[in-house]
């Protein structure tokens, strides 16, 4: 039977290749398409199991795409998707990907130049044939070949995002586990080492020998899959219609813990693991670890065995690089990274009370209690991002909405925030003491992508030097696979927001992973404390932060360093008495109401008393 998230991605390639062939991804069938696939989402009942006039039915979905649908949930294919295939092939469309070229620019060089891929593409920039075009120029075409060179889409560098890889290999590994004989079906590669992008995916499937032929014949008829590439009894390689690469290896369920070390790598990971055996006269290899001369391995059931027999802790796989954790594990001093169970809170949340969000407070506030979190900040935009921003009087209805909602539920903490937009001087939302009324403020880059590195730098120091900034919010703006993000000056902003207690957002939206793991590490080292959270527009996108524990697993990070591991109380305490946030005593949600005198600002009900500073801080280091 076909599934939802199978609907979903049959509905994401209409709004790709509708936003084509209109121009534009305003256009009204782009966002009618848009509509149902959320629709889908948030359906929470089957829709193939729905009988046509039901589809039609649920709020969202029109006549002519529940027609569709239904098409696509009885034969596996639509028509109008396959006709916007066959006019926009696979290499066509990837030319969609680079930042400054939309769809009416691609089809604009398509008519005049016959570009018609990325190679006709490279061809066109190193002939300089693009700035003739009307409308582009020599600036656009060099911004065209910068933005192609930084993406590293040319050639066979080409990686696809995490974000497009992991549903794919989510539902490979769920209609394989599904087959009768298999016992396991584990996503291994660069995806389970949570690398931002990935060449390509690699699975291993764990299962009866006498099974190994389904499995493959069930891969190769799979509907994502276009093209079988090469196979063999244990092996095979496929391409999916979206055109990235998926290897799958079906092993003995005695030897899956060998197939996942050797299949998730990374390569130079191991390779030391293998020299390591052999200074332990042993050999290791996709099987398992052998001792020399003998076929019956020490160990191969479990990576845990396998480790543990080469002397260390399992290793988890977002920090096998070779980048000092093969030491660390034999020294015995592998720190403890930060799970997902380890969260307590989350700290950059909206509501539909600004233009993006679509969930209502109330909606929000009960997800995230749902999802066992023990407080929130609301973060919704502040009025400089013009279309999605709150005025003040509006802003200040909100902290009203949201002040009546802690008082319905007590068993979360709701802090009342506001995401700060950084103009392009470091310019923020509002006035510095209207700022300051707020009990925790995210700050982050919406704009102006393409600024100087000192100048980004300088934007940013300003950011955080306002003493209402609790956290910057994914630091670079970049969208993966789409838009670079800015450059800018790492050592000078992490020592800022070290000195200044600032936080660093770990953004756990699948195609940002900003901050990047490296960004983590160097500011864990530089003393800067961390968050991780979803920025959750809609009550379904709760379920990343735990991508963004991942990501900031990947950068090394441990509880200690993630502020919003810290309990309701201590969180309280903390924010109390540090320099973040600083609002709280004013807007009164620790046992305070509020009150909102005539100027439309809060008014300080009562001075708190401090509460005990509870360390996130190394010790040693003062807080204030
Ligand atoms: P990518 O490029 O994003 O696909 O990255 P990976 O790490 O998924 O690389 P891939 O797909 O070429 O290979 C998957 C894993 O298989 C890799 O992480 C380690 C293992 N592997 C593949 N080829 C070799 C090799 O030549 N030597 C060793 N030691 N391991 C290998
Ligand atoms: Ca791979
Ligand atoms: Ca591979
Ligand atoms: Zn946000």
């Amino acid at each position: 039977m076909v599934s939802n998230r199978q609907v979903m991605a049959m509905l994401d390639e209409l709004v790709e290749l509708t936003t084509l062939d209109e121009g534009s991804p305003q256009s009204f069938k782009v966002r009618a398409y848009e509509r149902a696939r959320r629709a889908v989402e948030n359906l929470g009942r089957e829709v193939a199991r729905l009988e046509p006039k039901e589809i039609q039915g649920i709020g969202g979905i029109g006549k002519s795409i529940a027609a569709s649908i239904s098409e696509f949930c009885e034969t596996g294919r639509v028509a109008r998707l396959e006709n916007l295939r066959s006019k926009y092939p696979a290499a066509f469309r990837e030319l969609t990907r680079i930042p400054g070229l939309g769809p009416k620019t691609v089809k604009m060089i398509r008519r005049e130049l016959g570009v018609e891929s990325l190679d006709d593409l490279l061809a066109a920039l190193a002939d300089h044939r693009l700035r003739d075009l009307p409308g582009l120029g020599a600036t656009s075409e060099a911004k065209i070949a910068r933005a192609v060179e930084r993406l590293g889409l040319a050639g066979k560098d080409r990686r696809t995002p995490l974000v497009s890889a992991l549903p794919i290999g989510e539902t490979l590994r769920r209609d394989l586990s599904r087959l009768e004989g298999v016992e396991a079906v584990e996503v291994c590669g660069s995806a389970r080492r949570f690398r931002s992008s990935v060449a390509d995916l690699d699975l291993v499937v764990a299962a009866d020998p006498s099974r190994w032929s389904e499995v493959m014949d069930t891969v190769a008829a799979h509907p994502l899959v276009e093209e079988t590439l090469l196979s063999g009894t244990t092996k095979t390689s496929v391409l999916t219609r979206g055109g990235l690469g998926v290897d799958v290896r079906v092993v003995a369920p005695s030897q899956l813990g060998a197939a996942m070390l050797y299949f998730t790598g990374s390569k130079a990971h191991n390779v030391r693991l293998r020299q390591l055996a052999m200074e332990q006269s042993r050999l290791l290899n996709e099987y398992g670890l052998f001792a020399e001369g003998e076929d019956r391995p020490v160990a191969s059931e479990t990576e845990e065995e396998i480790y543990a027999a080469l002397g260390m802790d399992w290793l988890p796989p977002e920090i096998r690089e070779d980048a000092g954790e093969i030491e660390a594990a034999l020294d015995g001093r592998l720190p403890r990274l930060v799970t997902v169970g380890d969260i307590r809170g989350d700290l950059h949340f909206h509501t539909d009370r600004s233009g993006d969000g679509r969930s209502s407070p109330m909606q929000m506030v009960e997800a995230a209690i749902r999802a066992g979190m023990e407080y929130v900040a609301i973060t919704d935009h502040g009025e400089d991002l013009a279309i999605n921003g709150l005025s003040r009087a509006e802003m200040e209805a909100h902290r009203r909405e949201i002040a009546r909602l802690g008082e319905r539920y007590p068993e979360i903490e709701l802090l009342f925030g506001c995401e700060l937009n950084i103009g392009a001087d470091g310019d923020l939302d509002y006035d510095a003491d209207y700022r300051l009324g707020f009990d925790w403020c995210v700050a982050s880059v919406h704009s102006h992508y393409d600024l100087a590195p000192r100048r980004q730098t300088e934007r940013l120091l300003r950011a955080i030097a306002d003493p209402a900034v609790s956290a910057i919010g994914h630091l670079t703006g970049r969208m993966l696979g789409r838009r670079p993000g800015i450059e800018l000056e790492l050592d000078p902003v992490l020592e800022e927001m070290a000195a200044r207690e600032v936080a660093l957002e770990v953004n756990g939206a699948l195609d940002r992973l900003d901050a990047s793991p490296e960004v983590v590490r160097r500011a864990v080292a530089a003393g800067v404390m961390l968050v991780v959270s979803t920025d959750s527009h809609h009550t379904t996108e709760l379920r990343r932060m735990s991508y963004g524990v991942s990501n900031a697993r990947r950068g090394w990070a441990t509880a200690e360093s993630v502020l919003n591991t810290l309990s309701r109380e201590d969180f309280i305490a903390r924010v109390r008495s540090g320099r973040l946030p600083r609002g709280l005593h004013r807007a009164g949600q620790i046992g305070t109401s509020v009150e909102v005198g005539g100027d439309g600002q809060p008014r300080r009900m009562r001075d708190l008393e401090s509460g005990p500073r509870r360390g996130w801080r190394k010790p040693g280091r003062s807080l204030s």
